[in-house]
């Protein structure tokens, strides 16, 4: 299959062309940026610039390209979001539209979008519901929510009216061995990589920040699953998919296991901990369970043992990565 991604130099990029490549697909990524060194194992997939704030571009692209499949990635996240609101409209919602908007002109049959977990906050009514379903009326606090939501009804109106087959997941927080790029949720993978790198951590959030977090390699297999299973199958555009909810000193913990002498601070960032305690503590993830038979592999243990050494090799091989 031909399949193109959009924002294709983020942190799930990083993963997703290696693990379509390895199906043996014919994989076309795009960003605005040029191939970052940390994408060097993708060199034998194509590597396209595109801006999809342009639509000319983004149509002239998908024409030529004439992909079976789109990963729409491109977004920015909600802490770098909310210091540039009107970027991350541009770029998240004139982008999804564009992208929308050329997978209808030029016949691409399935988009696969990434939500987020930014789509929800708390209602006026209370706390949001712990966990937290797939239909509770969506108050996101961020403009990356705000245009992630937008984007979900996007992807529905699409799939209804113009046989553009729309589908996706929310995300949790991810965790994985690469950059990440202005997420509130970068604490959790900087209490390894400073952990590795410095011997300790001062996290921007509270110990007891418990958001729903989830280790790479089952964020991409999950997209991947739902990007390949039937419509009749599904119930919905856009579902919840969960791992685990640990509080961050339990982070703290889990790495201790495996670096008993690192040390973590907390000394909480009052805007990225507000973003963090508007979203859900933990996501009920039970309908993608049922419709398309998701289930993670790793709980934070797992994912400690397996990520530990990958940030050894990261940082071995140069990347550097800034932890504020
Ligand atoms: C962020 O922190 O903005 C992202 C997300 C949870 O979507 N990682």
């Amino acid at each position: 299959m031909k399949i193109l991604l959009t924002g294709a130099g983020g942190q799930i990029g990083h993963d997703l062309i290696g693990a379509l490549a390895a199906a043996n697909h014919d994989v076309v990524s795009t960003d605005l940026a040029p191939r970052p060194p940390s994408h060097a194992h993708a060199s034998g997939s194509s590597w396209k610039r595109l801006d999809v704030t342009d639509a000319a571009a983004t149509e002239r692209l998908f024409d030529e390209v004439k992909p079976d499949m789109v990963f729409h990635l491109a977004a920015i996240l909600s802490a770098r979001g909310e210091k540039d609101p009107r970027l991350a409209y541009d770029v998240n919602q004139t982008g999804t539209w564009n992208v929308l908007e050329a997978c209808r002109k030029v016949g691409v049959g399935r988009l696969v979008f990434t939500s987020s977990i930014a789509v929800f906050g708390p209602p006026p009514s209370g706390p949001l519901p712990d966990p937290t379903p797939d239909d509770v009326a969506l108050h996101p606090t961020t403009m990356y929510g705000v245009t992630k939501v937008a984007g979900e009804l996007l992807c529905a109106y699409y799939t209804k009216k113009h046989n553009v087959d729309c589908r996706g997941v929310r995300f949790p927080g991810l965790i994985s061995a690469a950059m990440p790029g202005g997420g509130s949720s970068d604490y959790a993978l900087f209490m390894y990589v400073d952990a590795v790198r410095k011997g300790g951590y001062e996290a921007f959030a509270r110990p007891d920040t418990r958001i729903p977090l989830m280790y790479m390699p089952d964020g991409v297999r999950a997209l991947l699953e739902v990007a390949m299973a039937d419509r009749e199958r599904l119930s919905r555009c856009i579902y919840n998919i969960a791992a685990f909810s640990p509080r961050a000193d339990e982070i703290a913990a889990s790495v201790r296991r495996a670096i008993p002498e690192a040390q973590f601070t907390y000394s909480p960032d009052p805007r990225r901990q507000a973003i963090l305690d508007s979203w859900p503590q933990s996501l009920d993830d039970s309908a993608a369970r049922r419709d398309w038979s998701w289930k993670p592999r790793f709980d934070l243990d797992a994912m400690t043992d397996d990520l530990i050494p990958r940030v050894r090799r990261m940082l071995e091989l140069g990347a550097v990565l800034s932890s504020h």
